[in-house]
Parts: C-alpha cells; structure tokens; sequence
C-alpha cells in the first residue's frame, strides 16, 4: 500500500515528469492521486458516458457513478436528453437503484418526493405551508450530445471547449446515423489497472502483435510514422499504402471527410478524429472483416467505407463502421480497477438473426478486450512492483504522450490554481 502524498507532492511529481517516458508509480497505485482523478479529471472535464440510443424513448435512463458522484442520464417527455444528480432534494436518498431502466416520474424510494421527467418536483406530501416545490428541483448535470454521443460534465463552468470539438467531429460521424442506432449488445468488463493505464493501452498500436483477431480487419499501423515501421509490420504497412490511397478516392467521392485532426493534448477536451482503411479489403471490424448487419447505417449504399475513429480525453474511443457503431467507456472504481462499458449498436430496424448476428458483431472486441485486460492487469502489477521505473515511450506510443502530457497539463492546471 502506499503511504499519503500530499497535493503539492503531486504537483512536484507533475512538474518533474521526464517526459516521453511514462508515468512515476504514485500516478497509477496512490489513492490519493486517485482521488485527485477524480476531482480534477472526472469532476470537471466532459465525461464519455453513452449514446443516445441507450435511451431511446421519454423515460428511459441510464445511470452512471464516477466515485462518489452518481449521474441520472434520461430522456425526457419532450425527447431531450438531459442528465441530473441521482440525489433527492428532500433528504438526500439516491433515487434510482439500477443501472438502466425506463420510469414515468421519479418517485424517491424514501419518502416519495416525486419528480418528473424535467427534474421538477411535482409532488411531495405533508411539507407544510410555505412549501415551494419549484425549489426543489432535481439538480442539473451539464450534458453535451456530439451525433448521439452522450458527455456529461460534473463541472459548475464546463470546457467550453466541447463546442469547438462537436464543429469539427460531426461531419466525420454524422453519416453514420447514430441516433437511428439501437444498443444490439452491451458489455461491462472490470479491468485490473489504473483507468489510466487502460487509456493508454488503447492509445498504441505498438503491443497489437498481441491481437490477432482485431488484426484481421484493423492495420496494426495505427500511430505510426512511415519512418517507424519495423520488420514485422512493413509487409502491412505497404498494404494499407495502397489501400489507403484506393479507400480515399472511394471516400472523396461519396463525400466523407477522412483528413485525420489530432488534438489529443493542449486543451481540455483532446480529441483525434480521423477515418482509416480496413485491411484485406475489409468492410467491417469482424472476423473475416464482413458485416455483421446487412443493414447499413445512415443513407450508406456500399458496406466498404474503412472505419471512422474517434480518440476523446479523457475517457473513451470509438470505431464507426459501415454496418455498426462501437463505443468504449473508461469509468474509474478504484485506484487499481476500472470499469471498460463496449457497446455495439446497428441500425434499429436491423433484425437480430435475420439482419445481424450479435455473436458475430461481438466476437473480434470481446476477445481483444479480454486481451487488453491482460495487458493491462500486468502493467498494474508491474507499477506496482517496487523495481518499476518509468520507461521510454517507442515513437509509435506518441498518442500515449499525448494522453499522459494531456493529463499532466489537467492536473497542473487545477492544483496551479489552487493555494
Ligand atoms: O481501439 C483503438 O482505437 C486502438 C487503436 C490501436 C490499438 N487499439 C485497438
Ligand atoms: Fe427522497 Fe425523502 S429522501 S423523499
Ligand atoms: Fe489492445
């Protein structure tokens, strides 16, 4: 166990950062930095949480814990998303128990206070004279809907920043049709390591040697540099040359932008935004790169479009295909286990057995996160060994910088700010 650091211990350790190698122990293993996270990462930046498939009609929720903070995401009688805190204004109780369900008002199981789907208190019994109920309304948590991707953030000014970033990725995912999605499956595994670990496993292509399902469809080129192709990728990397070039004229003409923005550090919400060919003249992220749903998405009439990526800080990544979407939520539980939420969503008037089969749309993420998770499991152990020292980043792990330097800049900022 380690012992206590204190705020300013950590600013040294932020400051002191070499950078390009990766983090000192205490980021990963320390409760207090844990802490810290969640304050200064998850308290305050826009939060990866779902889409707006989850809750597809007025009632439906979602809700959503990050440390002591437990959010309701639901869609109201006007069919606008909207997000509360899951604490009644009477005393306090939390409101709804389960992790997803439909309601008309909510009712507090305590003592009743009743709100609708607005967060207005429309009845409470035996409050006395004077009682007003229009103070009382369910406290609002800032939500933020990019193509049907649902960010909440706990913050009482959020990024203003999020705009900026709905301007540029929308018309990447747009195409897509999201919000004419439907959930086809959803699966939570907890992961043995620091959330952050778990971000920065996903954002190199350095260890998918060990994936060699995903590899099938998804070039294990992903952030590299020409100059930095070794031996065992160059036979893929001139592969995905010349199928970059054929997949980018396809592109060009039905009118879908491609052009990677990389803006994963530097700013509150960083992002990377780009759309990427699939190997073996693939169509889709599965086993042998078919689609799993003969239903398109959007208004797409070819099922060979490559796979439209989007890298957010701090919590998710997401793969938009011809015939499906994918999104992956990062949710810290404790200093070592993280909560990984995979998410695949068709078309909604896809037909499971007829249109798609969810064996085939799970299996290829299924098993690399399973992967992953022992990638990770073993990184957290090894940061945990009292040997461990921070190692060099390879030039392909340059999105791990970018994804360790972001969360230094976050925490510098917050505790710079504060005596
Ligand atoms: O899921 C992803 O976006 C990343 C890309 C490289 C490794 N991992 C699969
Ligand atoms: Fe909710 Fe009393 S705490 S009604
Ligand atoms: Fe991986």
């Amino acid at each position: 166990m380690s012992s206590a650091i204190s705020r300013q211990d950590i600013l040294g350790m932020v400051r002191g950062r070499r950078p390009g190698y990766s983090l000192e122990a205490p980021f990963y293993t320390s409760r207090d930095v844990f802490e810290l996270d969640l304050e200064a990462v998850f308290g305050r930046h826009w939060i990866f949480v779902g889409s707006e498939p989850e809750v597809p009609e007025p009632g439906d929720y979602v809700t959503v814990d990050l440390g002591r903070w437990s959010v309701i995401v639901l869609r109201d009688d006007d069919e606008n998303v909207r997000a509360f805190h899951n604490v009644c204004r009477h005393r306090g109780s939390r409101l709804l128990a389960a992790q997803s369900g439909s309601t008309g008002n909510l009712v507090c199981p305590y003592h009743s206070w009743t709100y609708d789907t607005g967060g207005r208190l429309v009845h409470a019994e035996s409050v006395g004279p004077g009682f007003e109920a229009g103070c009382f309304s369910l406290k609002p948590v800032h939500l933020k809907s990019i193509s049907g991707l649902l960010f909440i953030c706990l913050a009482d000014e959020p990024p203003e920043d999020i705009d900026e970033v709905a301007a540029v990725v929308e018309p990447y995912l747009d195409p897509h049709g999201l919000r004419e999605c439907k959930v086809a499956r959803q699966i939570d595994i907890v992961e043995d390591g620091n959330w952050k670990l778990v971000m920065e496993n996903n954002r190199e292509c350095y260890h998918c040697g060990g994936h060699p399902e995903l590899g099938f469809s998804l070039f294990p080129t992903i952030g590299y540099a020409e100059e930095d192709i070794g031996p065992s990728r160059r036979a893929a990397y001139d592969r995905f040359k010349r199928i970059d070039a054929e997949m980018t004229a396809i592109w060009e003409r039905g009118g879908l932008p491609w052009r990677q923005v990389l803006r994963l550090a530097g700013r509150p919400t960083g992002f990377l935004v780009e759309r990427t060919p699939l190997d073996r003249d693939g169509e889709s992220i599965t086993a042998d790169t078919r689609v799993a749903s003969q239903r398109l998405l959007g208004d797409f009439t070819s099922p060979r479009l490559g796979r439209q990526g989007l890298h957010l800080q701090p919590n998710s990544w997401h793969h938009f295909l011809s015939d499906h979407v994918v999104t992956f939520a990062v949710l810290p539980l404790e200093p070592g286990r993280t909560l990984l939420r995979t998410t695949w969503l068709v078309h909604k008037d896809a037909v499971e057995g007829v249109d798609y089969d969810p064996e085939k749309l799970v299996s290829v993420w299924r098993t690399t996160n399973a992967q992953d998770a022992a990638f990770v499991a073993g990184a957290h152990k090894g940061v945990s060994n009292p040997a461990y020292e921070p190692g060099p980043f390879s030039p392909t792990e340059s999105w791990v910088e970018h994804f360790c330097a972001w969360y230094l800049e976050r925490l510098d900022a917050h505790l710079g700010g504060q005596p």
